[in-house]
């Protein structure tokens, strides 16, 4: 067991804080990338943080971290809703899975109600703004110090 997790972001979620601030607030992809590795730090944690607007590359990324890592954090942006790849990669995952959403999908519109991704997810959150990545990392630092002892 490696000390790297997997941040995993999807279509679109380059453009974090430059669009619809109402939706995803006004933090950039740049300022989630340093949380996530402050939040890591705190816990001897390194990360590997990637966005991809391509589906393919999202399940490269998977295939690279699903044995080994300290496990992954993923937002597959709007490939949660529609992707039979994507939840077929991370069904191969070895290492724990966080879904994690900026918004609160359930009280958004309909298509956005069903996840592949929670399929094959160890613990999902939503809703809890760009905190929800910190929150998501802390469960993965908790879950691997029980796996340790
Ligand atoms: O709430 C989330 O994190 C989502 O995964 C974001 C996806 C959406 O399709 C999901 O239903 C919920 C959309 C990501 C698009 O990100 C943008 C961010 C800022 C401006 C424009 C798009």
């Amino acid at each position: 067991m490696n000390d790297t997790i997997l941040v995993l972001n999807g279509p679109n979620l380059n453009l974090l804080g430059k669009r619809q601030p109402e939706i995803y607030g006004h933090e950039t992809l740049a300022d989630v990338e340093n949380l996530c590795r402050e939040t890591a730090a705190g816990f001897g944690l390194g990360v590997d943080f990637r966005q991809s607007n391509a589906e393919h590359a999202l399940i490269d990324a998977i295939h690279a971290f699903r044995v080994g890592s300290a496990g992954i954090v993923i937002n597959a942006g709007a490939y949660t809703h529609t992707s039979v790849a994507i939840l077929d990669a991370l069904n191969t995952c070895e290492v724990p899975v966080i879904e994690c959403h900026i918004s609160n999908v359930h009280r958004r519109e309909a298509f956005r109600h069903h996840s592949y991704v929670s399929l094959a997810a160890t613990a999902v959150l939503a809703g809890f703004g760009t905190h929800g990545y910190a929150l998501a990392i802390r469960h993965l630092a908790h879950l691997r110090a029980g796996r340790a002892a």
